[in-house]
């Protein structure tokens, strides 16, 4: 297939080799000025190769001994090594530890201290680390990491609900903080947040499944947010929340299908964001998420919710525990 041809179908050996190959790029200018993302990366490639029945691409041992390496003695992970702890990189060592069924390599009541820490208790927001940022995407990871440690007791939940409350819009959206613009991105974060504690109820789920649909542009593609690009990634950010809320089939699936497959790259594997652009492992992870959603053959399911392949979820018996 010459590279200007459209791909038709999705490319998993290609995908598989392209995220085995980012680990052995050292000679590469790239690989140096992303170390601020490497724990990020690791949990983007390591659940696309599960969602492409590929988890063995990666040797186990090494990725356990490399997250371990993150951790601080505070509790938190950094992005690579002596790099300041964050409750992103914290969230991604757990799921990346949970994926290879390794929690037990760190000290799991340390992590908890760490992410309860970051809570304000009168606002019930939380910051990403120890310069006090508020966002809802670090309300999510605190809520994702603490239910994937089954110690959601260790925060004020129903305060932590209050914030994201706050974070609600009139178009039945959700921002970044209270007041600011509706986003895919932080709509995924708060309506997955509230699946997590049980509070979907909280939610129009009308009129945001509404809103999340007319994401969908001509192309086939999805954007963020009014009057901007698509981009693959929102092939998961809009369409998790969708099927949350139970309303996956809102969107034209086949379009959104054949936008995500002509942003391969049909020579070295890997999804840009567009048609066209240069491939990177964070828009591989989302495009074949988002495609795993929409049920393509051959990939495994998605739990909207974690991010993570089901039956990693199921094994920790917390699939299912969300309702509309
Ligand atoms: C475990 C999946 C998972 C997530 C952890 C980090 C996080 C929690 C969520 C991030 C949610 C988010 C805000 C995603 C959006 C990312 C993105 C493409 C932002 C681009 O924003 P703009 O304003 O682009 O540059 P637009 O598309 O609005 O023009």
């Amino acid at each position: 297939m010459s590279s200007t041809e459209k791909s038709q179908e999705l490319l998993s050996e290609l995908h598989v080799a392209y995220i085995k190959s980012l680990d052995t790029r050292r000679d590469d200018l790239e690989y140096w000025l992303t170390e601020h993302l490497r724990l990020s990366g690791v949990y983007w490639g390591l659940t696309a190769l599960d969602l492409l029945n590929n988890v063995d691409a990666l040797d186990r041992e090494e990725v356990v001994k490399y997250v371990v390496s993150c951790q601080h003695e505070n509790g938190g992970f950094g992005a690579h090594l002596r790099h300041d702890p964050h409750i992103l990189y914290t969230l991604y060592a757990v799921q990346i530890l949970v994926i290879e069924d390794a929690i037990d390599a760190v000290d799991i009541e340390k992590i908890v201290e760490y992410v309860s820490s970051l809570q304000d208790p009168t606002t019930g927001s939380f910051a990403g680390d120890e310069w006090g940022e508020i966002d809802t995407r670090f309300s999510y990871s605190a809520l994702s990491c603490l239910s994937l440690l089954k110690r959601l007791d260790a925060v004020d939940v129903n305060k932590a609900i209050d914030f994201i409350m706050k974070c609600k819009n009139f178009d039945g959206g959700f921002g970044s903080t209270p007041g600011a613009e509706s986003h895919a991105g932080q709509i995924f974060c708060c309506v997955g947040a509230l699946a997590i504690v049980n509070s979907l109820h909280l939610v129009d789920a009308d009129l945001l499944g509404w809103w999340l649909c007319e994401r969908q542009l001509k192309n086939g593609g999805l954007n963020g947010r009014p009057e901007k690009l698509e981009d693959v990634c929102y092939s998961w950010w809009v369409l998790s929340a969708l099927s949350i809320l139970g309303r996956l089939h809102w969107i034209n699936k086949d379009k959104l299908i054949e936008f995500v497959l002509a942003a391969q790259d049909p020579e070295s594997g890997g999804i840009a964001d567009r048609p066209g652009d240069v491939v990177d492992v964070f828009h591989t992870l989302f495009g074949i998420a988002g495609l795993s959603l929409l049920g393509y053959p051959g990939l495994k399911p998605v739990d909207p919710v974690y991010c993570l392949p089901k039956h990693v979820v199921q094994r920790i018996g917390l699939a299912e525990r969300y309702h509309v």
